[in-house]
């Protein structure tokens, strides 16, 4: 048995947050497969009873302790391996403020446009589609200029803040009918700096699930 188990699925951004941290940390660690698409486990009484009351993937298990909310998961790996960790209240406060940013703003308007443009049976009315792949680029506008100041979100050392924001970032432009990393310079270097740390993985090699059966 792993020290750490991640309920994840290769498809979830949200999920690929914490996968990717525990690689970048050389944890040692398995994932636990979330049948996200065929099952809707997660919407399972059982699922909420015993993994997780809000129905989400991703879950950290670590012994006794069950932890949710992809942020949460990031700063205990952080706190208890000490890499990536904001150093002081400032630039804790600031960690905190661009993982909250990305998981409404960011991750939080590309994860459902992906969804509904990709995956969701029947796909996203034109409309949905729209309105949510207008809020994104507004929102990847906002990342393209803060890191157009520094090589990470809070400077020159990458912490907890770029981890959570690569969310959704590495997946094929066809999945989004755009490409991120051309589009958005700043953000592609950044991609790639991240990219360049030992253990990086993509989130299709890095979590069960993928390819989707037909
Ligand atoms: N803010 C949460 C978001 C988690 C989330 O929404 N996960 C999705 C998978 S990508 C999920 O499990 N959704 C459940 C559902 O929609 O039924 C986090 O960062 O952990």
């Amino acid at each position: 048995m792993t020290e750490y188990q991640l309920y994840c699925f290769a498809q979830s951004g949200n999920a690929y947050r914490a996968a990717l941290m525990l690689n970048l940390i050389g944890a040692d660690w398995q994932p636990v497969f979330v049948d996200f698409f065929k099952a809707g486990v997660q919407r399972s009484a059982e699922y909420r009873e015993t993994v997780n009351e809000m129905g989400e993937a991703p879950v950290l298990v670590h012994g006794h302790k069950k932890l949710t909310q992809s942020g949460v998961i990031l700063l205990y790996l952080a706190e208890r391996s000490g890499k990536f960790l904001p150093r002081g209240e400032d630039d804790r406060l600031e960690a905190l403020r661009w993982i909250i940013f990305d998981n409404q703003k960011v991750g939080g308007n590309l994860g459902p446009y992906r969804f509904l443009r990709n995956f969701a049976r029947p796909l996203g009315e034109p409309a949905a589609l729209e309105f949510l792949k207008h809020r994104a680029h507004g929102a990847l506008a906002i990342l393209d200029k803060r890191l157009s100041r520094a090589p990470y979100l809070l400077g020159a050392e990458p912490t907890i803040a770029d981890i959570s924001m690569t969310s959704y970032l590495y997946y094929p432009p066809d999945e989004f009918g755009f490409d991120i990393a051309a589009q958005y310079r700043n953000v592609g270097a950044w991609l790639d700096r991240i990219k360049a740390m030992p253990r990086w993985a993509h989130p299709y090699d890095l979590m069960p699930g993928h390819p989707l059966p037909a």
